[in-house]
C-alpha cells in the first residue's frame, strides 16, 4: 500500500489550545506524523511519497471560496495588524452563534477568524494554510491510486480534518482531507462512495458536508456528543436531510467503552455500507481511541488495531485511508500501522 506524506505538514506547529480557563500546550502536534512515517519505514508497509500538487480547484469542490481566501490570507493579515503578531498564533475568541448574521464577512480580523471556526482549540499558526494544503494533496493523491486501481492507500495528512467544515475551521482540523478524498472518487466517475469515520470524535464537518447527498454515505463510531467533543453533532438521529436521507449513520457509544462493544458497532456500519453499496470507502483513521490517549475516552487496546485492519480488509472494497486523530504520540504509529499492515 502506498503512503503519501508531505514534509510540510511540520509548518503546522501550534503553541497553545485553550483548556479550562487556560492554554495549555498543544496535543496536535508534528511527531505525530513523524512516528507513523517512522514505523512504516520500519515494517517496509510499501513506498512512501510525496503527492503531485494539484490545483486549488480541487479544494473548491469541497470548501467555500470565501473560506478558501480566508485560510491562504488569514497569516497575513495577522501580521499586518501588528508586527510583533509574528510570534504568535491565531486563536479565535468571538463566534456568531443563534442570531447572528454569517453572511456578511467583517472588515474586523478577530471577526473574521470567529466566522470561520468554532473552537479555541485550534490554532492557526504561520505555516497552517502550506501544511493543511500538503495535507489536503496527500488525501488526493491517495484517491488518485484507488481510481487507478490499487486496492488501498494511505494518505499520512497533517493537520487532520474531519471537524473541518465546508467554511470552518475547529478541532485541529483545517482541510476535510476525507471529503476531499472521496469528491476526487466520485469526480473520477465512481458514483457512490461511503466513508466510515473511526476516530474517537465525532466527523462533524465531514457529515455536514454531505448530509444532503446520496451519493456519498456517511457512517462514524464515536464517542457520544453529550458529553464528549465536538458536542453539538453526531447523535443517532441523525440519518441525512433531503436526497442525503438514509445516507448518514451515527453510532455514538459511551465512554469508557472497550472493543467488543467498539466492535459491534463497527459491524453495524459495515452492514449499512454493504447496503449502500459504494464503489469505495474513504476511512477516516484516528486512532484517539487508544486506551492511552491523553484527551480520549475508549479503551481500544494496540492489538485490536490489527483486528480493526483485518476487519476492513474483509468489506472487499478499495480503500483510502486518511490519518485523522490519536494523541498518544509514543503509541500513534505503532496503532495506525497495526490497522494498515492487518489490511495489507
Ligand atoms: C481530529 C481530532 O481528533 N480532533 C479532536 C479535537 C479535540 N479538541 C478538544 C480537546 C479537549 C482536550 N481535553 C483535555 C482533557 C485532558 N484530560
Ligand atoms: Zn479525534
Amino acid at each position: 500500500m502506498k503512503t503519501f506524506y508531505n514534509h510540510l505538514h511540520a509548518q503546522h506547529h501550534g503553541k497553545v489550545e485553550m483548556f479550562r480557563g487556560a492554554l495549555v500546550p498543544c496535543f496536535e502536534v508534528p511527531a505525530r506524523a513523524d512516528h507513523v512515517v517512522a514505523e512504516l519505514q520500519r515494517r517496509q508497509l510499501g513506498d512512501v511519497l510525496e503527492p503531485q500538487a494539484f490545483d486549488d480547484a480541487a479544494l473548491a469542490a469541497i470548501h467555500s471560496p470565501r473560506y478558501l481566501n480566508f485560510l491562504a490570507t488569514a497569516w497575513e493579515q495577522w501580521v499586518a495588524l501588528d508586527a510583533a503578531h509574528a510570534a504568535k498564533d491565531i486563536l479565535p475568541s468571538v463566534w456568531p452563534t443563534r442570531t447572528f448574521r454569517t453572511d456578511i464577512e467583517p472588515d474586523n480580523f478577530a471577526a473574521k477568524v470567529g466566522l470561520y471556526s468554532f473552537d479555541a482549540g485550534t490554532p492557526f499558526t504561520r505555516g497552517t494554510w502550506v501544511a493543511a494544503r500538503a495535507g489536503a494533496h496527500c488525501a488526493l493523491g491517495a484517491a488518485e491510486r484507488i481510481v487507478q486501481g490499487d486496492r488501498a492507500a494511505f494518505a499520512l495528512s497533517r493537520p487532520p480534518g474531519h471537524h473541518a467544515g465546508a467554511d470552518f475551521f475547529g478541532g485541529y482540523c483545517f482541510l476535510n482531507n476525507a471529503a476531499l478524498a472521496a469528491q476526487h472518487l466520485r469526480d473520477a466517475g465512481l458514483e457512490r462512495v461511503a466513508i466510515l469515520d473511526v476516530d474517537y470524535h465525532h466527523g462533524n464537518g465531514t457529515q455536514a458536508i454531505f448530509y444532503d447527498r446520496p451519493d456519498v454515505f456517511f457512517a462514524s463510531v464515536h464517542g457520544d456528543p453529550r458529553t464528549e467533543y465536538p458536542f453539538y453533532l453526531g447523535h443517532a438521529d441523525e440519518s441525512g436531510a433531503g436526497a442525503g436521507q438514509g445516507a448518514n449513520l451515527n453510532l455514538p457509544l459511551p465512554r469508557g467503552t472497550d472493543y467488543a462493544t467498539w466492535a459491534q458497532a463497527l459491524e453495524t456500519a459495515l452492514a449499512a455500507i454493504g447496503r449502500f453499496g459504494p464503489d469505495a470507502l474513504v476511512v477516516s483513521l484516528g486512532v484517539d481511541t487508544f486506551e492511552g490517549d491523553p484527551i480520549s475516552g475508549f479503551a481500544l487496546a494496540t492489538d485490536d488495531y490489527l483486528r480493526i485492519g483485518e476487519r476492513l480488509h474483509r468489506a472487499g472494497l478499495p480503500t483510502v485511508f486518511v490519518f485523522e486523530g490519536g494523541y498518544a504520540v509514543d503509541a500513534v504509529g505503532i496503532n495506525v500501522v497495526n490497522v494498515l499492515q492487518a489490511f495489507a
